[in-house]
């Protein structure tokens, strides 16, 4: 994450990958499934990582930031 935006937008993954996130702004950030509990790395804070488990079937799962609505993605699992 930086700027209060996640970059890309639009990871891909394998399912079941570990996925590591690099928050590189000051403010605390998550990555939360915005689908069901499928994934979500909990608070990340600010120049820290985080990591997640990709889910196991592949599909589209959308994610925010629990503290930031407007920070938007979707995970590609394929
Ligand atoms: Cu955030």
């Amino acid at each position: 994450m930086e700027n209060f935006a996640f970059r890309p937008a639009d990871p891909e993954a394998r399912p079941g990958q570990q996925i590591t996130v690099v928050n590189k702004d000051s403010a605390a950030h998550t990555v939360t499934a915005t689908d069901g509990d499928a994934f979500d790395t909990g608070s990340i804070s600010g120049g820290d990582s985080g990591t997640f488990t990709a889910p196991s079937e592949a599909g589209r799962y959308a994610f925010v930031c629990t503290f930031h609505p407007n920070m938007t993605g979707t995970l590609i699992v394929r």
